[in-house]
């Protein structure tokens, strides 16, 4: 087993990977930018090195400043969290030369993974489920509009190099198809400095649901469910679920069937995420692979009863699984609390937390990095907590979310809350009606004072 774990990241994040360490007697190393001195992850880590400035690209994104924390402080693993080096194929690869074990993807599948279309390929090599689309890239336009013509309109164009939503366009008629080409190739080689485009049938108003999975060492994979992050806004999560309330039983038997097919065929090791997209038939389509921890994998672990740092740093050092898959106990959601005001198009709010109050009792998680007199710094993201209820039934969690919304206090800066418990009072979300297309028609009501 490994004895010191760097962490390659801050936040909450990082102190989520501390607290399993320490449960496993495995000695911390924190790395910090200069603005995150004060942060909690560096107060409970065993050792702390600071690696740069404040932007990023300077700190928690400097390989070699990563590299030299570990090696000065004897590390024999760096655990990346989420972000940042986390699918980082060449910091992989820097880990691997220089003997420390990455508790991530290696080179070759975070490339595989990564790549788009060379992902929906091997999925479909696989047996997984796909959109009906191209084979692949286009090569011209003039293959785009056969594409488009054979599959039929609406379709969806995409960047292999994608995520977040760029590069990517739905196109209703070949009117419109010129436009879109050209455009989403000038985003996708001005963002990723690639513009290979891949064509699908434009699945209309679908779910996101991602299956956790687990591979070992040996080949072989389990899955843990699934979890329903159909709340998104700009393409950021703001919510998530499991088990999902559009779920049933043999959908999820067939979907974690194909998810294990998938993390076996390309010899997965690690935690990681098969996410699909569902139509209002229950048809299911491989999406993208993660080959990371991600935010919501607590609500996982909190209807299953199992630690997924726990199982990455054990898979890491070499240990099986036991194979068998799992479902949910209990019905589990969280809400991300972000630093920004939801009156205000969600526009960041970094600053000084003058007054925190922290929910608990029973059935209440709280993830957070965060503590009264603690100051936000602009230079990352926005999330600054998450609030996960536990409980037997989904109408339980809600009113247990509602509950520790209100017990909520943090003042200062401008929060996500307000947002969070209109949510738990929505008819649709309430009752279980969402898809992606929920937020382009939510409003905030003014706030009641
Ligand atoms: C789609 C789709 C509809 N049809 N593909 C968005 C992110 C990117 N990774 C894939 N995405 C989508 N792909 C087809 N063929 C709709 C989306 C999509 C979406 C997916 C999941 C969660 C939120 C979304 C918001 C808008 C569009």
């Amino acid at each position: 087993m490994f004895k010191k774990i760097l962490i390659a990241n801050r936040g909450e994040i990082a102190l989520r990977v501390i607290r399993t360490c320490r449960e496993m007697g495995i000695k911390t190393v924190a790395v910090y930018s200069t603005v995150d001195a004060d942060s909690l992850h560096v107060k409970f880590a065993d050792e702390a090195v600071c690696i740069g400035p404040a932007p990023s690209n300077q700190s928690y994104l400097k390989m070699a400043n990563i590299i030299a924390a570990a090696e000065i402080t004897n590390a024999d693993a760096i655990h990346p969290g989420y972000g940042f080096l986390s699918e980082n194929a060449k910091f992989s690869k820097i880990c691997q030369e220089h003997g420390i074990k990455f508790i991530g993807a290696s080179p070759e599948m975070i490339d595989k993974m990564g790549d788009k279309a060379t992902a929906k390929a091997t999925m479909k090599a696989a047996g997984v489920p796909c959109v009906p689309g191209s084979e692949g890239i286009l090569d011209s336009y003039e293959d785009a509009v056969k594409v488009a013509a054979e599959i039929g309109y609406p379709v969806m164009m995409k960047a292999t190099a994608g995520g977040g939503g760029k590069g990517m366009r739905a196109i209703w008629k070949e009117e419109e198809l010129e436009k879109a080409w050209e455009s989403a190739r000038m985003e996708a080689a001005a963002a990723f400095g690639n513009d290979g485009m891949y064509m699908e049938k434009l699945i209309e108003e679908p779910r996101h649901i991602e299956i956790q999975v687990v591979g070992d060492s040996f080949g072989k994979a389990c899955h843990l469910s699934e979890r329903d992050c159909s709340v998104q806004r700009r393409h950021q999560k703001l919510t998530e679920e499991t088990p999902s309330p559009f779920m049933t039983d043999e959908l999820r038997h067939k979907m974690g069937e194909a998810a294990v097919k998938a993390a076996e065929y390309i010899q997965y090791e690690g935690a990681g995420t098969v996410e699909f997209l569902v139509d209002k038939h229950r048809n299911f389509y491989f999406m993208e692979m993660n080959t990371r921890i991600q935010v919501e994998h607590p609500i996982t672990e909190q209807v299953i009863d199992y630690d997924l740092i726990r199982e990455q740093i054990l898979v890491a050092a070499g240990v099986p699984i036991s194979g068998k898959n799992y479902l949910p106990q209990l019905h589990s959601i969280e809400c991300r609390i972000n630093a920004e005001d939801p009156y205000n198009d969600f526009r960041p709010s970094p600053g000084k937390i003058t007054v925190l109050h922290a929910p608990g009792g029973h059935g209440v998680r709280l993830d957070t990095h965060v503590y009264a007199g603690y100051t936000i710094p602009s230079n990352y993201d926005s999330m600054i907590a998450k609030l996960i209820t536990t409980a037997q039934t989904r109408e339980e969690a809600i009113s247990k979310m509602k509950r520790a919304l209100d017990e909520f206090v943090i003042e200062g800066i401008k929060t996500t809350i307000p947002f969070h418990r209109q949510l738990m009072d929505e008819p649709d979300y309430v009752a279980g009606n969402y898809t992606t297309k929920f937020m382009e028609s939510f409003k905030m009501k003014e706030p009641k004072n």
